[in-house]
């Protein structure tokens, strides 16, 4: 039984649930008055207020006005004028008895009022009156700095400007998402600091920095996206910044290792990710302290392939190849082991 009074209750309390909230959304009216619903509503600068007339009492509508006060401003008119049931200006179907006004008007943040009169031959039928909160605009977020590509220490670096129209002691927290190339998921939520240290340069100046370093090698190859957004006190959210970040690849498959003849052809293979052309070269012995490579070809890095013609004349047992970007030298790959030609 105890049970039973308990499952009792809670049906109770999500029935009480249920009918407040229809409550705490529901428009209508009693049937008696002329205005059965009202709508007022402000977004991208556009406010918009409409009513439903009863329909048996369409045929007593002569006009319909309403006025917009500023209840933060000892109600202060901020507009006025009529809504018009004629299929224009916001109103979607000519004499259905939805009366409409849409129009553009900046509203500050605040408190806003429609008062909204049914007259017929200058008497006051019926009125009913609707209010609004206007938050104050999200903060705004702007890059200011970024790293262009990630170089060999798969390092990042952001800062970001934040402003907020109530002060920099209103921002929350500024955060960043990073996204793997080619769908492969997401990093976690990073804050970002302005606190001048680290990357950082100056405390509390509203340039937020972000350091990223990633795991060694990188795990993925291609175009990492970083997502930066702000969040204020009143948890409203800037928009979104992406900055796109290059991470190249380059990669010699063929040939790791290998003996060959002198004035063979060796065919080389490899794949590349964001790399426009690649320079070729070798070096003949490459047990020296310094390596030394010599430029065989500078080609196109989709081509894939070359087909490289020892010279008649080399002969070694520590031959290393090596490919590298043109533009980023620093992103380039050796055969694994060493080739001799003889
Ligand atoms: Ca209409
Ligand atoms: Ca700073």
């Amino acid at each position: 039984m105890g049970r039973m009074k308990k499952i009792s209750v809670l049906i109770l309390l999500i029935l009480i649930g249920i009918v407040f909230f229809n409550n705490c959304e529901d428009t209508t009216r009693p049937e008696e008055f002329a205005i059965e619903e009202i709508n007022f509503s402000y977004s991208n600068s556009e406010i918009f207020i409409s009513i439903v007339v009863n329909p048996d009492r369409i045929t007593e509508v002569g006009s319909v006005n309403f006025t917009v006060f500023n209840q933060d401003e000892n109600d202060e008119v901020v507009a006025q004028g009529q809504l018009e049931d004629n299929g224009k200006n916001g109103d979607i179907i000519a004499n259905n008895g939805e009366y409409t006004k849409r129009f553009n008007k900046i509203l500050d943040p605040g408190k806003y009022r429609t008062l909204v009169e049914v007259m017929q031959n200058g008497e006051r039928i019926d009125s009913t009156s609707r209010t609004l909160l206007v938050d104050p605009p999200p903060p705004s977020i702007s890059l200011v700095e970024r790293t262009e590509v990630f170089v060999d220490s798969s390092f990042a670096f952001y800062s970001v400007e934040v402003e907020d129209e109530n002060g920099l002691d209103y921002i929350e927290g500024v955060y960043c998402q990073l996204f793997f190339p080619d769908d492969q998921g997401s990093g976690s939520i990073d804050p970002l600091y302005d606190n001048g240290e680290n990357a950082d340069e100056q405390a509390d100046d509203g340039i937020y920095t972000y350091a990223f370093v990633l795991p060694q090698p990188l795990p993925y190859y291609g175009t990492y996206e970083f997502k930066f957004w702000a969040v204020n006190r009143a948890e409203l959210h800037s928009d979104t910044l992406t900055v796109e970040i290059e991470a190249p690849l380059v990669d010699l498959i063929a040939p790791d290792r290998g003996s060959y003849s002198a004035g063979e052809t060796i065919n080389l293979e490899w794949q590349t990710k964001l790399v426009d052309s690649l320079e070729i070269a070798y070096d003949p012995s490459f047990s020296r302290d310094t390596p030394e490579f010599e430029i065989i070809e500078t080609i196109a890095a989709n081509e894939g392939s070359y087909q490289w013609d020892t010279p008649e004349t080399l002969q070694t047992d520590s031959l290393k190849l090596k490919i590298s970007s043109v533009k980023r030298p620093f992103i380039s790959d050796l055969s694994e082991g060493l080739l001799s030609i003889k």
